[in-house]
């Protein structure tokens, strides 16, 4: 039975120039700067997002715990969304490992948060207060939806962060999603930000990593950070190089993904009692809800699909999340909206 897997972009294997490409990789150390194709990897990260330098680590987790390691001191305050990824999924790293505080603004179902709550949200300069340091934003953001949030944000967000001296963070993990669904550069985002982490992993295809980006004195001091969370590797090249292959091939075919996100929303809308939020997809996830008529439980009707061979993720009481990627085809697209069909017929 063939396997649609679409609980995340995250479960994409390299593709057969990736292999190619890796087991080809010239490698070195690269603790010692000394891994060419990683080096190769981290400058044309740097350019492709218009930053000063790059540097290569072993995940999106890593990537934001360290940026915010290299700008904060313990008990500093990190202004984020209460549904960032930040905030729900990375384990509590920036307070376990750094001592900072996570600062939590609601966030819009769109994906912001509110302009006035963070200039509300910024402390004065008080010996009571924590110290504001940090924005962190998601783009294009995940558990609302995968959606974009506009350049013009950007900057807004950009002008109250470095009027009020903030670092602004991106989580950029899918930012070549924003980039292909805004029809720009994926330049036009991150000049607003002063660093970005942008994942490999995910809809790029390579089976590791992602790329901090940011200026050179910013990466020079994450490069300490990394070895202590010992993210230092070695013959990296291996992973690097299939990085490459998603920086200069799939960035720009994205748009094909969001494509079939549209078609798979329309088709499961079509079926009685799964409903959309207005105006979704708008990149490669699909958030289908269910009715209060359909009796099913959502995991019950997860395991019947898998039983089915399609995979997806249960994300809240009546909600799925099913997300496109390389992988997913035409015809796996078909097979899904008939598999939902089919289960929700038979409750
Ligand atoms: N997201 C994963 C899960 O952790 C939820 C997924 O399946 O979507 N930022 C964003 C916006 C992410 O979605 C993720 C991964 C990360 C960071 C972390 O990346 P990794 O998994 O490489 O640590």
């Amino acid at each position: 039975m063939k396997i649609i897997d679409m609980r995340s972009d995250t479960v994409t294997k390299p593709t057969d120039e990736m292999r190619q490409a890796m087991a080809a990789a010239e490698v070195g150390d690269d603790v010692y700067g000394e891994d060419p194709t990683v080096n190769r990897l981290q400058e044309l990260a740097a350019e492709t997002l218009g930053m000063e330098a790059g540097l290569f680590v072993p995940s999106g987790t890593m990537g934001n715990l360290l940026s915010v390691l290299t700008v904060c001191n313990r008990g500093d305050e990190v202004i984020m969304g209460n549904l960032g990824h930040t905030f729900l999924f990375e384990a509590g790293g920036i307070s376990a490992l750094g001592g900072v505080f996570p600062h939590t603004l609601p966030n819009q179902a769109d994906g912001t948060f509110l302009l006035e709550d963070v200039e509300n949200a910024i402390r004065p300069d008080d010996i009571h207060a924590p110290i504001s340091r940090m924005v962190v934003v998601e783009n294009t953001h995940n558990r609302c939806g995968g959606t974009v949030l506009p350049v013009a944000y950007m900057q807004d967000l950009a002008e109250i962060a470095h009027r009020n001296n903030l670092h602004f963070h991106l989580d950029g993990a899918r930012v070549f999603n924003a980039a292909a669904a805004l029809a720009v550069d994926v330049k036009e985002i991150t000049r607003h930000v002063d660093s970005v982490t942008f994942c490999l992993s995910k809809g790029l295809c390579a089976p590791v990593g992602s790329v901090v980006c940011g200026t050179r004195d910013l990466i020079k001091r994450g490069l300490r950070i990394r070895k202590v969370l010992g993210g230092g590797m070695r013959q990296a090249g291996i992973l690097a190089a299939a990085g490459i292959i998603s920086l200069e091939k799939m960035t720009k075919r994205l748009g094909e993904d969001h494509a079939r996100a549209s078609a798979l929303a329309d088709g499961l809308a079509s079926i009685p009692g799964v409903v959309f939020e207005m105006g979704m997809p708008q990149t490669n996830m699909v958030f289908p809800s269910l009715t209060e008529d359909i009796r099913l439980s959502t995991r019950e009707i997860a395991t019947r699909l898998g039983e089915m061979g399609v995979k997806v993720g249960v994300v809240a009481n009546r909600r799925f999340r099913l997300v496109v990627h390389y992988w997913i085809s035409d015809e796996d697209i078909v097979t899904t909206i008939q598999s939902f069909k089919r289960v929700l017929s038979t409750q």
